[in-house]
């Protein structure tokens, strides 16, 4: 008998070595969107993938809904290590880089294959901007494609002039003011708020937010209009990223490739999914006329001159062959 328990009080010990091994690398990090977006979804993943290849060593602790860190600080906590990794929303670095505007510039490009060969042209820059930051990239991931919320039907260009309307990044508080709207910003967990108290009368965001934030509750028309596929990013303080094991550091740069390939497909089957969703909740999904389909296009291909010019992009830049994909 006694030889018996020798092996079972030995297993016992090991497994707690186990245990204790988990509390190794705890790293938290901040999310700015609610636990139902799939990017949180997908986060939560690479964190338990990172978790399973490491044996436990790491674990990333996930705040989402900007619990720990509000969105517009994310960044700078990333920067200064305050926190070693994080994600958000690329629009909102518009302001500092205009790299980070790419993709939220109506009909720069419309469908996922364009927005694949945008992050393949801009990637490297991306990472190179970052770089002189002291960060690194690890992954990013699309948003479904940007319509248009409203209370009202939007039938004409005209429709939009004099509209309160939702902004979250530079970028789409420009667009507003070339539709002649008046842009506010506002970030998704304010957005019930903003719109029963009158702040905003109509957004533009994908169907994932517009589930996510209830839309139905307070608009009655989706203008299904394609316009940008925007992106959030994860990445982490390049520091901190040293630190870590090697083969951590390996295991951490796996689960992003993995997140990366599945975070585009899940944002591909939410745009068909969540837009259904809209319509089950009694919102009128619709597609722009032609004088709607006349203002945005007009409207982007400003955005995408002055963008071209800001960067100092000419026509020979590879990008251009990638506008309207
Ligand atoms: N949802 C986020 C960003 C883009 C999107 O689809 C938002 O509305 O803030």
């Amino acid at each position: 008998m006694k030889q018996l328990i020798k092996p079972l009080a030995l297993s016992a010990l090991t497994a707690f070595a186990a245990t204790a091994a988990q509390a190794e690398i705890k790293w938290n990090m901040p999310t700015p969107y609610a636990d139902g977006t799939h990017h949180t979804q997908n986060v939560r993943q690479f964190a338990d993938d990172v978790a399973t290849a490491t044996d436990g060593e790491m674990e990333i602790i996930v705040h989402s809904g900007a619990s720990l860190v509000k969105h517009p600080e994310i960044h700078r906590a990333v920067r200064s290590g305050q926190v070693p990794i994080g994600e958000v929303f690329m629009g909102l670095l518009g302001n500092e880089n205009p790299l980070y505007q790419a993709d939220n510039i109506p009909f720069l490009v419309t469908s996922f294959d364009g927005a694949k060969a945008l992050w393949d042209a801009t990637r490297p820059e991306v990472e190179a901007a970052m770089a002189e930051q002291g960060l690194q990239l690890l992954y990013a991931v699309p948003w479904p494609p940007q319509g248009f919320y409203s209370k009202e039907e939007i039938t004409s260009g005209a429709d939009f002039e004099g509209m309160r309307m939702r902004a979250y990044s530079a970028t789409t508080s420009r667009m507003s003011e070339l539709l002649g709207a008046t842009p506010t910003t506002v970030q998704t967990p304010e957005i019930p708020q903003a719109f029963s108290t009158g702040i905003i009368e109509a957004m533009a965001t994908s169907p994932t937010t517009g589930v996510s934030s209830q839309a139905w509750d307070y608009t009655d028309y989706y203008l299904d209009a394609r316009a940008w596929i925007p992106k959030n990013m994860v990445f982490v303080n390049a520091r901190a990223f040293s630190r870590l094991p090697s083969e951590v550091q390996e295991a951490v740069l796996e689960a992003a490739a993995a997140a990366e390939t599945r975070g585009w497909e899940m944002a591909i089957a939410e745009t068909d999914a969540k837009t259904a969703e809209l319509a089950d909740n009694g919102i009128t999904v619709y597609t722009p006329n032609a004088d709607l389909t006349e203002t945005l296009g007009n409207v982007g291909q400003t955005m995408t001159n002055e963008w071209f010019e800001e960067m100092g992009y000419d026509s020979d830049n590879p990008i251009a062959d990638i506008v309207g994909q």
